[in-house]
């Protein structure tokens, strides 16, 4: 009930903060980022958004929440752009509630209209349950898709759904999740799941970036078996903007 309080205080006093973590090729180029709010509270310091999305999406909060993180982060990446940076996308998150929300694609339209980004630099990170379970999946993400976005599929792997989707939904993407990577020389199967995946996302025609790269081994595994993006730890953690920026700077 506090915290419920406190959600709501957070948007009006601006307590909110996007953080960016890199995504990089193979060879190491800086291609994109996934946007991550954090939740800087006066008294308590960062609030991590485990813990108060679920809150948030009790209450009806992630709806404005999740529409500012997006405005936000479309207005850093033209930022970015405006510096004369090279054009890279930035990677949303969506809650179920946002997306299940009528009028989404305006929202979506109306943050790309008011920072001037254009299109092909956002993706929308949706899940498997998400795809499965919101009330008008497909289109929903037709419609998005239509603006000129990118989607891609979040923590692929780990959600209760069948495979089905992958013809049926217009996805540019998988997002291996961290918990295959981290498995990958723990348990016996965890290099072919994660080789398996890969496979599978090219045989699709999509991309694949691999979540929660964290040691070299991992990522030479990765190159091998030629997953085409990587973030985590290794190379950075989810960064403020102008950390994100020097971060930018010393790659290149
Ligand atoms: O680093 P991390 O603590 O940021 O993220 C924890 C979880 O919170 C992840 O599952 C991530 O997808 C989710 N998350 C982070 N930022 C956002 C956001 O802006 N919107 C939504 N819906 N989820 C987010
Ligand atoms: O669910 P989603 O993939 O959106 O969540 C991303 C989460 O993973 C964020 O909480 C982010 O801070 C965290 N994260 C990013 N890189 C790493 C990593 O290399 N290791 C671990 N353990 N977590 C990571
Ligand atoms: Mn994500
Ligand atoms: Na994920």
């Amino acid at each position: 009930l506090e915290l419920e309080k406190g959600l709501r205080e957070a948007l009006e006093r601006e307590q909110f903060e996007v953080h960016y973590q890199p995504q990089l090729d193979m060879f190491g180029n800086l291609i994109g980022s996934e946007a991550l709010v954090r939740w800087r509270h006066p008294e308590r310091g960062y609030i991590p958004p485990g813990v108060f999305i679920p809150v948030a999406e009790e209450n009806g909060l992630i709806n404005p929440i999740g529409s500012w993180v997006l405005r936000t982060a479309c207005r850093q990446n033209r930022a970015w752009q405006l510096e004369g940076r090279a054009p890279v996308p930035v990677s949303v998150n969506l809650s179920i509630k946002q997306f299940e929300q009528p009028n989404l694609v305006e929202i979506v339209q109306s943050a790309l209209a008011d920072s001037g980004l254009t299109p092909q630099y956002l993706e929308l990170e949706i899940t498997e349950s998400m795809a499965m379970n919101a009330a008008a999946t497909e289109g929903t993400l037709y419609l998005l898709k239509a603006l000129g976005v990118k989607v891609s599929m979040d923590d692929f792997g780990t959600g209760y759904s069948s495979l089905s989707y992958l013809n049926r939904f217009p996805i540019d993407k998988l997002k291996i999740d961290q918990s295959f990577v981290r498995d990958l020389f723990k348990e016996e199967s965890g290099a072919s799941i994660v080789a398996t995946i890969v496979a599978m996302a090219h045989h699709l025609k999509l991309s694949v970036i691999a979540e929660g790269v964290e040691t070299r081994e991992q990522l030479e595994f990765l190159r091998e078996q030629k997953c085409d993006q990587v973030q985590g730890y290794y190379y950075s953690p989810p960064l403020k903007p102008e950390a994100f920026s020097r971060f930018w700077d010393e790659l290149e």
